[in-house]
């Protein structure tokens, strides 16, 4: 190896792997054809996502914040984390914990400085793990000097906010100008009284909508981008982006028929307010940024974008890269695990939603998995504790990216005995006492589960933002790590697999085997082939996977869940394969 070529950027593995793929081993048409391309960084990594209110209290004010994040860098590097995504750390008042922004370019002080910011890029560095930032375009915080100067109308800000004129209806009175509503229920606008007129919001009251229509907007935020890049961020996960763009004729949306209650975001179908094709552009618009500075300082990693938007296949089809060729987000986030299969679902289900991401995403592209996020219930409650290995075992021995909110490597568990007083998200609270659990995000937020000391060591605090869950004194990484076998262990040895050429590399072909069993294989040159084979019931199943094999092999067991009966290295036959409930297991062929 030629030494200088080792300074730039692409890790000596990498290179072993360009020259496999010269001497013509066949590669998969999941994966891009220029091998240059290919080894980039980004596209077989596992991207951990760090919830910072939750994940370690370094002050004992009871919130997680930056140096409790810098403390545990080690831990990431340890279980083989090499990149994650924090959700937001920017000033805010906090009405929605952070994507409401007050400024872009400071530190909450409560999550810390921007010294400390600095220390956390540095020390992430150090261990080899990129950082990438959230960014939240489409709205603001209504306390941010932007929204401030543009209900003044301060000239150069007057357009910064989608600003109109009340409809008055036969009465005199003053109505919204029509029916769009936000996403945390009730009307999308807001009666602004110094300004005299109603603003968008689609999220909370507090989330004034930016307007993109206004170039100064497009300007402002693309410095804000360039603000943290050249603080050495690999990238951003771009929130709600779907979000950003609203009809300018602003007629009302159409009656979706499933629910009578008008205040409801079901209560319409979404033409105007999402999904517009100028969000598509805007995209592509921030790629060419990342792009360009990604060129101007080559030594630096690829500077990615992961985008958030739950939108049909076709729309996040296009966010990869449009008709016309033209390339937007590296990783449309792929939620289908979380929207589309639950603890109901049958294999053919997991099935159907791997296969077509697949098949819609443009060739040359990495595939993205997303199993769980701040939004949603955790896996074990999706899914069962029970699945938690599997779910891992499905998630990272795909093809292409892996993506796990902090806390599923050790399955814990949302807290959905939460009381309501202690219950902080706000769409929980605005929906009231009765129905906060149908709606709340809380139980998926608790603090992360370091050991069993008191807050599950994760605060020192009397009382934390929000309260641990009450499982910790069993289930916490402290324990997992001395237990013989456990859930952070399987997810470890999962990392562990994925490195190898065969996982990244590797031809995919996944099939039912029965109703409840699916199993796929990767097979790549020289190397055994890699087999996952999933029971989704939760009855025990006997499979023959012969067929599926194409003849008779033998399977040695490479990963085992807790409950498996199974140890690593042991011979399975692969023509009678028993499967415990929710069992998964990864496999080398033979
Ligand atoms: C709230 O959740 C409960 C329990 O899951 C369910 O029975 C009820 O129908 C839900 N109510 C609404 C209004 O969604
Ligand atoms: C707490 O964890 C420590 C270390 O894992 C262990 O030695 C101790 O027995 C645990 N205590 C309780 C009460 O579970
Ligand atoms: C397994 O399937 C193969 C191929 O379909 C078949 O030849 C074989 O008899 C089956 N074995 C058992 C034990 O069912
Ligand atoms: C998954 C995710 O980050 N969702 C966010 C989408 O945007 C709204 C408003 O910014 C947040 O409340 C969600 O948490
Ligand atoms: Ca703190
Ligand atoms: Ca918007």
């Amino acid at each position: 190896m030629y030494a200088p070529l080792i300074r730039i950027r692409i890790p000596l593995f990498s290179l072993l792997l360009a020259l496999l793929l010269c001497q013509g081993s066949s590669m998969s048409s999941l994966v891009k054809s220029d091998a240059e391309d290919f080894i980039d960084w980004w596209q077989h990594t596992v991207f951990y996502q760090i919830y910072p209110r939750s994940f370690k209290d370094s002050n004992g004010d009871g919130i997680g914040d930056l140096p409790g994040i810098t403390s545990k860098l080690q831990y990431l590097a340890e279980t083989g984390i090499t990149a994650t995504w924090l959700s937001p750390i920017f000033q805010s008042p906090m009405v929605d914990f952070g994507y409401d922004i007050s400024d872009y370019r400071q530190i909450q002080p409560e999550y810390g400085t921007m010294e400390d910011f600095e220390q956390l890029i540095d020390k992430a560095y150090e261990l080899g793990i990129k950082i990438i930032l959230d960014f939240v375009p489409n709205h603001s915080s209504d306390e941010h000097e932007w929204f401030k100067k543009s209900a003044a109308k301060e000239p150069g800000y007057e357009d910064y906010y989608v600003w109109v004129d009340p409809k008055i209806d036969e009465n005199g009175d003053r109505q919204p100008p029509n029916n769009w509503q936000s996403v945390f229920y009730g009307s999308a606008w807001e009666w602004h009284e110094g300004r005299q007129q109603y603003y968008l919001h689609q999220f909370t009251k507090e989330q004034p909508d930016l307007n993109y229509r206004n170039p100064a907007v497009v300007q402002a935020m693309d410095d804000v981008i360039l603000f943290w890049l050249n603080k050495g961020v690999a990238g951003f996960r771009i929130d709600a982006v779907n979000h950003m763009f609203e009809k300018e004729s602003l007629e009302d949306e159409p009656l979706s028929g499933k629910t009578k209650d008008p205040l409801s975001y079901d209560y319409t179908t979404h033409i105007y307010t999402k999904d517009l094709p100028e969000v598509l552009e805007m995209v592509q618009h921030w790629r060419h940024l990342l792009d360009d500075f990604s060129s101007k300082h080559p030594e630096g990693p690829t500077r990615i974008m992961m985008t958030e938007a739950y939108a049909g296949l076709t729309t996040l089809a296009d966010y990869y890269e449009d008709r016309n060729g033209v390339r937007g987000s590296q990783l449309p986030f792929n939620f289908h695990f979380i929207t589309d299969v639950n603890g109901d679902s049958d294999a053919r289900d997991f099935v159907y939603n791997v296969e077509k991401w697949l098949i819609y995403m443009p060739r040359g592209h990495a595939a993205n998995w997303v199993m769980g996020n701040h939004d949603n219930p955790r896996v074990a409650s999706r899914f069962g504790p029970s699945a938690v290995d599997a779910m891992n075992m499905l998630l990272m021995t795909l093809p292409g990216v892996a993506v796990t909110y902090n806390g599923e490597e050790l399955g814990m568990e949302d807290y959905r005995d939460m009381r309501w007083e202690d219950t902080v998200d706000p769409p929980a609270r605005n929906v009231g006492e009765q129905l906060f659990r149908n709606v709340s995000r809380d139980p998926e937020r608790t603090p992360f589960q370091w050991n069993n000391a008191s807050h599950a060591g994760f605060s020192e605090a009397t009382k934390t933002w929000l309260p641990v869950h009450p499982n910790y004194r069993e289930l916490n990484l402290e324990a997992q790590k001395a237990a013989p076998k456990s859930h952070y262990k399987v997810y470890k040895a999962l990392i562990e697999l994925r490195k190898s050429a065969i996982m990244r590399l590797g031809r995919f072909t996944i099939e039912p085997i029965s109703r409840w069993v699916f199993a796929f294989k990767r097979s790549f040159a020289n190397f055994d082939s890699i087999i996952t084979v999933i029971n989704v019931s939760d009855k025990e199943q006997l499979v023959n996977l012969s067929e599926f094999l194409n003849q008779p092999k033998k399977l040695v067991v490479e990963v085992a869940g807790v409950e498996s009966a199974y140890q690593p290295g042991q011979s399975l036959a692969a023509i009678a394969l028993s499967l415990a409930p929710h069992e998964g297991l990864v496999c080398r062929l033979v």
